[in-house]
This record gives C-alpha cells, sequence and structure tokens, in this order.
C-alpha cells in the first residue's frame, strides 16, 4: 500500500522522532520520569501520531525497525539529559519486535552503546502480548530485569493475562488504561477497578501509574485510591526532546 511505501522511505530517511509524554508524582506534582511516543515527521502532512500509521506498521512488520530506531534514539537522547536517579523513560514495544530473536541483547547493546544507566529505561508490554508465549516473554523479561532494565503493563485491565503473570513476572509497575482513568470519577464500576488495581500493585510491590488523566477530578480521585504517578493532557501532551530536557535543567523534579 502507499502508507506502507512511504514508512519504508520515512525508515529510510530516519523520520520517526520520539517525543516524551511527563510523567509526574500524584502526592507532590513533580516530574518522575517520561514515556516516549512516536511521532513522524512527513514530508507534506506534518507531524503524525502514532495512531495513524501504527496498525500499519505492525502488519507490515515495518515496526521492527521502526521500534529499534525508537530505541536507539531514546537512548542516545536521553544521555544528554541532567536526570535525578530515579527518573524513569518507558519505551513501547510491539508484540513482533518483543519477540524478535535477539530483542533482549539489542535491548542491552542499545543501552550500553549510549553509555546511560539501564535503570533509566522501563519497557512497556502488555498482557496480549505476554499470553503470545508465556515462557519467552518470562525469560525475556527475566534477562532484562537481571540487567537492571525496568518492566511496566501497559493498558493494564483491557488483556486477558491473568493475575498469575503478574505475580511471577518482574513487573515493577503498572499502567492503568485510560479508559478506566477517565471513566472513574462517573462510573463507580471504574473507579472500583482503579481502586482495586492500585492496592494489588501496592500489595505486589509495584509502583501503579494511571494513564490519559485530563482533569482536576480525576487527579482527585486518583488520589483518594492511592495511586502513585500519572500522566495525561492535564498536565501535558508528548513533547520533543529538547522541552524535556529544559524541563529538567529548570524544574524541581521529584527524588
Ligand atoms: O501517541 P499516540 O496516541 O498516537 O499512540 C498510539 C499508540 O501507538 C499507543 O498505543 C502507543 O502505545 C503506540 N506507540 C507510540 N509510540 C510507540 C513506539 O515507539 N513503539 C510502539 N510499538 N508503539 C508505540
Ligand atoms: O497504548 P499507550 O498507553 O502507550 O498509548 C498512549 C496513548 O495515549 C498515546 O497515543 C497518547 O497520545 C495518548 N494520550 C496521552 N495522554 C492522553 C490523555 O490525557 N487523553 C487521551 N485521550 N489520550 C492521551
Ligand atoms: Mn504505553
Ligand atoms: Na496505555
Amino acid at each position: 500500500t502507499k502508507l506502507e511505501i512511504e514508512l519504508r522511505s520515512a525508515i529510510e530517511n530516519a523520520l520517526f522522532i520520539p517525543h516524551y509524554q511527563p510523567q509526574y508524582r500524584v502526592d507532590t506534582g513533580l516530574l518522575c520520569g517520561v514515556e516516549s511516543l512516536i511521532r513522524w515527521n512527513h514530508p507534506c502532512r506534518g507531524m503524525l501520531s502514532a495512531k495513524e500509521f501504527i496498525d500499519t506498521a505492525e502488519e507490515s512488520g515495518l515496526i521492527i525497525q521502526i521500534g529499534n530506531q525508537v530505541l536507539i534514539d531514546v537512548c542516545s537522547t536521553i544521555a544528554q539529559w541532567n536526570m535525578p536517579e530515579d527518573f524513569i523513560v518507558g519505551v513501547n514495544v510491539s508484540s513482533l519486535q518483543f519477540f524478535q530473536v535477539g530483542f533482549v541483547d539489542f535491548v542491552i547493546n542499545t543501552i550500553r552503546r549510549a553509555g546511560i544507566s539501564p535503570q533509566r529505561i522501563e519497557i512497556e508490554v502488555t498482557e496480549t502480548m505476554i499470553m503470545h508465549d508465556t515462557e519467552i516473554a518470562k525469560t525475556s523479561l527475566e534477562q532484562l530485569h537481571a540487567f537492571g532494565v525496568g518492566v511496566s503493563i501497559d493498558d493494564f485491565g483491557t488483556g486477558y493475562a491473568s493475575l498469575t503473570y503478574l505475580r511471577d513476572f518482574p513487573v515493577q509497575r503498572i499502567k492503568i488504561d485510560q479508559r478506566f482513568v477517565q471513566g472513574h470519577t462517573e462510573n463507580h464500576k471504574d473507579m472500583a477497578i482503579v481502586k482495586a488495581i492500585s492496592t494489588l500493585g501496592h500489595d505486589f510491590g509495584m509502583q501503579v501509574i494511571a494513564e490519559g488523566v485530563e482533569t482536576q477530578e480525576q487527579l482527585r480521585s486518583l488520589e483518594m485510591v492511592g495511586c502513585d504517578l500519572y500522566q495525561g493532557w492535564l498536565r501535558s501532551n508528548a513533547l520533543p526532546a529538547a522541552s524535556i530536557e529544559k524541563l529538567l535543567a529548570g524544574a524541581i523534579v521529584s527524588h
């Protein structure tokens, strides 16, 4: 297809630009990390968000090359940042990329080459990805964890993995899907889900982060259920690397 041809050319010309959505502590409101979200600097259509091409990238398999480029870019970019010890940079990986032979070595080598601490990076996987092949997923995540890389479960609550996997896998953070976060101030069942995920996460020794926070009211009720961190348009969309570098240079960030 046309989009696929354009994607190939974008890979060759390195037109995928990671942006970074800030993450904040619920209790202090201070910046504590970012999630990298890819944008395509399209020659005619401008800066395109991932949802406009991620499906085609997955279906064509091009997401593997794009994802690898993104990780290299993110690691070398954040090597320039002046980050506090506990600052975390989340990177989304697709199933195809994650299950590709050599993925773990690729991550380790990319981090080593960039000269950053593995603790700065967190790989975001989904329940659906884990369920695709639980044995390989467990081995890979344990290897990444042993190297020092963090693991979070993205879109938590929307997939179909059993809680056994959450118990048995080396996961540091749960990301509550935005549909629960956005529904939870009006719908008491969504509220119950957010509360249950927070409690479970804490009992498992994990941090819990809410995604897609758009209103002050949503933030307040996250505070009530004890959710640790949040990201969303209430505070900031994904920003170019230079903006995050400025925030880190000027801002008070969490410790
Ligand atoms: O930023 P946006 O709302 O357009 O993102 C849409 C989807 O694309 C989200 O599910 C997000 O996780 C995914 N996505 C964004 N950046 C990346 C990336 O670098 N790699 C992969 N695999 N998915 C990404
Ligand atoms: O699947 P994943 O959680 O990685 O996707 C994150 C997606 O959520 C990105 O596409 C990003 O653009 C989008 N996003 C980030 N903050 C908000 C928000 O506050 N509201 C909504 N509706 N989407 C958001
Ligand atoms: Mn994500
Ligand atoms: Na998500």
